[in-house]
């Protein structure tokens, strides 16, 4: 096991002052249409997806413009700095792709990403993201409920939380030689957390197929925790029966639990979390409790919220 002293650890890189101060760059770079110039093949990247049906699961707040959700990003595998993922991720190999899923279940089984795109109706859900550092946006995902995916392997009683490992490539992505995480990313839920049906599988946005640097080929989203919550280009994904460890929670565990709702009373140690800017929107919004999903607050009925944070 690797021990990291608390100085060698840089999730104090993600400060919001910083992130504010890189954002404002970005969105006044796009206003000038130099990232648009300097990489035309990325405006359209996406295969359009078939099939796609329409959901209730909408917000009705308004999208954030496609060139925000595919041109800011996190995705520390290919880089800590939130424009290079854009570019740098064009290197990931989509194909052949597959997702073990494994542990507590009765029926254990290796999916093809093929086989995973036709594996259920294909939804669009408009979801609102809020990352950890301070800022949201609102995406309209392609993608189908975790919980079906689950019900498939049959999850044994004795089943209470589920794995999510991504890829940790070391050939294709050059921030695995970086330590400022553990690789590969992992990431868990409780299973009810994992059932419940805002829980999503995502294989596209904007009705095209994963842009790499979303997390292509597939990943998971859960709209009213934290953004790193949602692990990208997911491999692996296991039922046990104790609670896993996860990358950012073992980078930095004062600083992030496994819970990870999105909470405006629970602060981050080091910034509030009562506000958030709405990438492409000028001044600050709310957060709201569960980011807004109230509907998931009997997953938490009689547990502190504070300590379980
Ligand atoms: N494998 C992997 N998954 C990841 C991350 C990452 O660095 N690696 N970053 C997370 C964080 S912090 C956020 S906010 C979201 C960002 O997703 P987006 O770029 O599609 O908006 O992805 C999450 N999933
Ligand atoms: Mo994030």
């Amino acid at each position: 096991m690797l021990i990291r002293k608390p100085a060698d650890i840089i999730p104090s890189e993600i400060t919001p002052p910083e992130i504010y101060a890189d954002r404002r760059r970005f969105v006044e770079k796009l206003g000038l249409g130099s990232i648009a110039l300097a990489l035309p093949s990325l405006a359209s990247a996406g295969n359009k997806l078939a099939g796609v049906v329409s959901s209730n699961y909408k917000v009705p707040d308004p999208s954030t413009p496609y060139k925000y959700v595919t041109r800011y990003n996190n995705y520390y595998e290919f880089s800590t700095d939130k424009e290079e993922p854009a570019e740098a991720a064009q290197t990931l190999k989509t194909r052949p792709w597959t997702v073990s899923i494994e542990g507590l279940c009765a029926k254990p089984q290796t999916i093809g990403i093929e086989d995973l795109l036709k594996f259920a109706p294909l939804e669009e859900r408009i979801y609102r993201m809020r990352c950890v550092e301070g800022w949201s946006m609102v995406i309209p995902w392609v993608g189908f409920p975790l919980a079906t995916l689950l019900k498939r392997v049959e999850p044994l009683g004795s089943a209470k939380f589920v794995e999510f490992t991504t890829l940790a490539d070391r050939k294709q992505m050059p921030g695995i030689g970086s330590r400022v995480l553990d690789w590969p990313y992992v990431e868990g839920l409780r299973l009810d957390e994992a059932m419940h049906p805002l829980t999503l599988m995502a294989v596209g946005l904007y009705g095209e197929e994963l842009p790499n640097q979303n997390g292509a080929p597939i990943r998971l989203v859960v709209p009213w925790k934290y953004g790193f919550k949602g692990g990208k280009s997911i491999v692996r994904i296991r039922l046990l029966d104790k609670m896993p460890g996860t990358a950012w929670n073992k980078a930095a565990s004062h600083e992030y639990g496994f819970y990870s709702n999105v909470n405006p009373e629970v602060d981050h140690p080091r910034w509030s979390q009562a506000t958030e800017r709405r990438i492409g929107e000028f001044g600050k919004r709310k957060t709201l409790m569960f980011n807004g999903y109230d509907e998931v607050a009997p997953l938490y009925a009689g547990m502190d919220l504070k300590k379980n944070f």
